[in-house]
């Protein structure tokens, strides 16, 4: 069999176990979102932030994909929160048989949010569906102004990007504006928040998007779900 028939069916595949996760997660009322960007712009540290800021009480999960390490999910844990790391041995992406397989021992019911940290990488993750209900891609300053434009897969298929290490703008000839009005020529819709978390700017901006998507996602349930 040559490479394209078996992509397709592999991706096939990955869409119809990601349909029934999605359906799953609609059932138990969890908001699932999918964090994408290159190696290193920052998703682990937002997701620190993100747990630091929560209060015991919030009912949150992390699943985190890498490659090899268990570092990401080791600083994770510290929080409180059920982590988990999947080591994909080498493969590029995270796909739906992973979280299928992850998830299996947790009580979704005990759950309102599940936030996934896919595999660094701007190009893979964009191909397979987890199940989620929103990609968030993560852009830092660092990375130039035009990546919207050459990896446009994963910023067609986001809702939001979250523009990260804004700190660093001072020192970065990176042109912020840019970058959003490329991110906007690929997907028009594309919702924007601009956060440091060396700083702390932004933060509450993410944390009210997140918040704000949570109430979205319950109020699309149907009623026999609501
Ligand atoms: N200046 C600055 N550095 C940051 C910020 N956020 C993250 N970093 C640094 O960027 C580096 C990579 O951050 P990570 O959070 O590990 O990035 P990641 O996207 O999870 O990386 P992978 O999981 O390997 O893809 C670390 O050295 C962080 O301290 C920020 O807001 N400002
Ligand atoms: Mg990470």
């Amino acid at each position: 069999m040559n490479r394209v028939p078996l992509e397709g069916k592999v991706l096939n595949e990955n869409a119809r176990v990601a349909a029934e996760l999605r359906e799953r997660f609609r059932e138990h009322r969890v908001l699932v979102v999918n964090l994408i960007s290159s190696p290193g712009s920052g998703k682990t540290t937002l997701l620190e932030k993100t747990l630091e800021s929560f209060s015991a009480a919030e009912r949150v999960s992390v699943l985190t994909g890498d490659l090899q390490t268990e570092n990401d999910a080791n600083r994770l844990k510290r929080y409180g929160f059920p982590v988990k790391q999947i080591t994909t041995g080498g493969t590029c992406h995270l796909d739906a048989r992973m979280i299928e397989k992850h998830i299996a021992d947790w009580d979704l019911d005990k759950l309102d949010l599940l936030i996934v940290e896919n595999v660094g990488n701007l190009v893979c993750p964009s191909s397979y569906d987890l199940g989620e209900a929103a990609k968030i891609v993560l852009l830092s300053v660092t990375e130039g102004e035009d990546k919207p434009l050459k990896y446009p897969s994963i910023f067609f298929k986001s809702e939001l990007m979250v523009l990260t290490k804004t700190d660093l703008l001072p020192y970065v000839p990176f042109d912020a504006a840019l970058a959003i009005e490329n991110a906007r020529r690929v997907h028009a819709e594309m919702e924007v928040v601009r956060v440091s978390c060396l700083t702390g700017h932004g933060m509450q901006d993410w944390l009210n998007w997140l918040e704000q998507r949570k109430h979205a996602f319950l109020a699309g349930l149907p009623e026999t779900v609501a």
